[in-house]
């Protein structure tokens, strides 16, 4: 006899009426009516019924009564068209082999009665992951990601990956998570930065890293993480304005390929996309500052945005767009500074509508600046003497930005809390699972 090969449930279709067919997957509900019993098979594909008459099989029908929902099955059937059924499809079984029984309770409900807290479904994520619309959110973060990759790659960027255990801080010193290392104390790297900057040295020319990025933030928002993702480039022979094109690219790179090649999941979660049209917006930090102060929120020139600032800036500029030219001072000691106006620096942040998706700089690529701009900001140019040497014997100009991949996919998706967009999220409180 030839081996069947096994079918997922959304690759059913007109062919297959009155075929046999394998199907592998998990029990999401039984229904008995006693002369039938439905059960409905469920695989990361989707949903089809499982139809079994009593006289079809009275063996297979006591083995459906019994199963205990969750438990993982292998189902051999024929198929047939059923416009009552979800998906047009039922199948009749001729074997139902339970593989692997569950336990009951489940700690869980998966077919989502009653919707659970966030915080219940994270500890019992592998169950919360069954339910089609959670799996549906790493579908398509799948997509983003290989979009990223693609696009990067296709515009000649060169993917690298950077070391996480590291010596010093990039990001200002505050916010790093120390490990002990050895006899010596290291830190889980809250950037590529500085390594990315180092390989302009190297005249790699383009490169990009899609790695995670660690930052002891002590608070708990819904779009903060203790570890995120993040997608970052740097790029030689350009300036602020040259990367801010590239990230504007990725971004409806990223939207496009995901209403392409998605369509089903989105559908899952419910959510409809619109690609953002390019060139998005650029506002000057000092017009950003000017539209909060006219709406009546407090804030002086130099402040950074507060989550309030920022929401009452979405109310006058929506969608995708920059805020450019920040004060050098509120950025980091690597931000360029304009050189006919210094305390402004060639820096920019991301933002869909109130969320900053990404920040990104022209970097100081003169040696002696860079030395003086990490005495300013309270740092001991001593401790970096790896970065710093990269820029004494050919540094090129350059410039690159950071990316949060959670965020981006938290505002695709439009989710409410960051943690939604991540499959084992580490924050204040969570270091399981
Ligand atoms: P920045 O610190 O702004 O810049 O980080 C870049 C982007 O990473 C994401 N991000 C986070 N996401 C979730 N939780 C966090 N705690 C978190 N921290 C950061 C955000 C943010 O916009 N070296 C620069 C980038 C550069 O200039 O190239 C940097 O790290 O989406």
């Amino acid at each position: 006899m030839t081996e069947m090969i096994r079918k997922y449930t959304s690759e059913i279709g007109d062919d297959d009426d009155g075929k046999q067919v394998l199907l592998y997957g998990w029990i999401h509900e039984v229904r008995d009516l006693g002369g039938v019993a439905f059960a409905l098979l469920r695989d990361r594909e989707g949903i089809i019924q499982i139809t079994c008459p009593k006289k079809r099989s009275p063996e297979i029908i006591k083995k459906l009564r019994k199963v205990r929902r969750e438990s993982v099955v292998k189902v051999i059937g024929e198929v047939k068209k059923e416009p009552k059924a979800p998906g047009g499809f039922e199948v009749l079984p001729d074997e139902f082999e339970v593989l692997n029984e569950a336990d009951a309770p489940l700690p869980l409900d998966v077919v989502e009665k009653v919707p659970a807290e966030l915080d219940t479904r994270l500890d019992a994520r592998f169950l919360d992951l069954r339910k089609p619309r959670v799996q549906a959110i790493f579908r398509v973060r799948h997509q983003m990601i290989q979009s990223a990759r693609a696009f990067l790659s296709e515009e000649g960027f060169i993917e690298v990956q950077t070391p996480k255990i590291v010596s010093t801080a990039t990001e200002g010193g505050t916010e790093l998570f120390p490990i002990s290392y050895f006899e010596r104390e290291a830190f889980l790297n809250q950037s590529p930065q500085l390594y990315k900057q180092v390989l302009m040295g190297a005249g790699l020319e383009k490169v990009f890293e899609i790695g995670p990025i660690f930052r002891a933030e002590e608070h708990n928002t819904v779009r903060h993480l203790n570890e995120a993702i993040s997608i970052d480039i740097e790029q030689s022979f350009t300036d602020h304005e040259g990367v801010m094109k590239v990230l504007e690219r990725l971004v409806s790179r990223v939207y496009s390929d995901v209403v392409e090649n998605c369509e089903k999941y989105l559908d899952w979660i419910e959510v409809e996309l619109e690609v953002p049209e390019i060139p998005f917006q650029r506002i000057t930090y000092d017009e950003a500052i000017e539209i909060i102060k006219r709406k009546g929120e407090e804030i002086v020139w130099g402040d950074d945005f507060s989550t309030p600032a920022l929401k009452t800036l979405s109310e006058e500029v929506d969608g995708h767009y920059f805020i450019v030219d920040w004060p050098t001072e509120i950025k980091p000691f690597y931000a360029m500074p304009y050189e006919n106006e210094p305390e402004i620096s060639k820096t920019f942040d991301l933002m869909a509508g109130s969320l900053e998706l990404a920040s990104g700089a022209q970097r100081v690529h003169i040696y002696d600046l860079l030395v003086r701009k990490i005495g300013e900001k309270g740092l001991n140019p001593d401790s970096f003497e790896f970065y710093l040497s990269a820029f004494r014997y050919g540094m090129p100009p350059h410039a690159g930005w950071g990316l949060g991949a959670d965020r981006l996919l938290m505002s695709i998706l439009k989710l409410k809390n960051i943690r939604e967009a991540v499959i084992f999220p580490r924050d204040r409180n969570r270091l399981t699972p």
